[in-house]
């Protein structure tokens, strides 16, 4: 099995699947789509992906190939394929909650902050900020309030879950929009202790800037 990911350095969800790799120490190729040029509007990534976004994992196994897209879907894809270490360890309820805290970020977060989203709300760079900070300051809230019942070094427990890979990119997107993480105490030490590991630090954008 052969894997390729589209990605771009400075995309969260790009960080989340890369971290991912990191920590399962699945070989994979990486390929930059630069966003800031536009490439993921142009014909050969909307064939990989109509949605015009990063990541993108390219699967070629028995001769066939596969372009799986969504972050989420990649990383559940391989937790499927390669079981340890576990991203969702733990019972039912545990799995449910990785899940949850992955979903404030991915569906209730990352989404409304996103350039084109900016763009459209105003063509006014402050009001953008603006913009963008009530949001992530409103998806950090939410998880700060629900990860308190969950928290160990990481988000649920002591062992580096889904959610937090999924937390900490969003975290590196609050300091980039002067969002102070001081505001989320919790979510905080999560990120300090995130970045004592290796598999965060060998994912992160600035490994990959060009
Ligand atoms: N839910 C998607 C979000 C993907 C996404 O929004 N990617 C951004 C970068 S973080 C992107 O490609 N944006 C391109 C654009 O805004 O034109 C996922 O988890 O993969």
């Amino acid at each position: 099995m052969q894997l390729k990911l589209y990605h771009y350095w400075r995309s969260s969800s790009s960080w989340r699947v890369r971290w991912a790799f990191a920590i399962k120490k699945m070989p994979c190729a990486f390929v930059a789509v630069d966003l800031l040029k536009g490439e993921q509007k142009g014909d050969a990534h909307l064939k990989r992906n109509p949605s015009g976004h990063v990541p993108v994992l390219e699967v070629e196994d028995g001769g066939k190939t596969f372009f799986l897209t969504e972050s989420l879907a990649i990383i559940e894809w391989m937790e499927e394929i390669q079981k340890e270490p576990s991203l969702l360890p733990g019972n039912s309820f545990q799995r449910a909650r990785i899940r949850a805290l992955s979903e404030i970020v991915n569906s209730g977060t990352q989404p409304v902050q996103n350039l084109k989203v900016q763009k459209f709300h105003s063509s006014d760079p402050e009001k953008q900020k603006e913009w963008t900070r009530h949001w992530i300051r409103e998806g950090l809230s939410a998880y700060e309030n629900l990860v308190k019942e969950t928290a160990g070094k990481f988000s649920v427990g002591d062992t580096v879950t889904m959610a937090d890979l999924f937390l900490i990119p969003q975290c590196y997107n609050a300091k980039r929009f002067d969002v102070p993480l001081s505001e989320f105490s919790t979510i905080a030490r999560i990120d300090a202790a995130a970045f004592q590991t290796s598999e965060c630090q060998a994912s992160a954008p600035d490994k990959f800037q060009p």
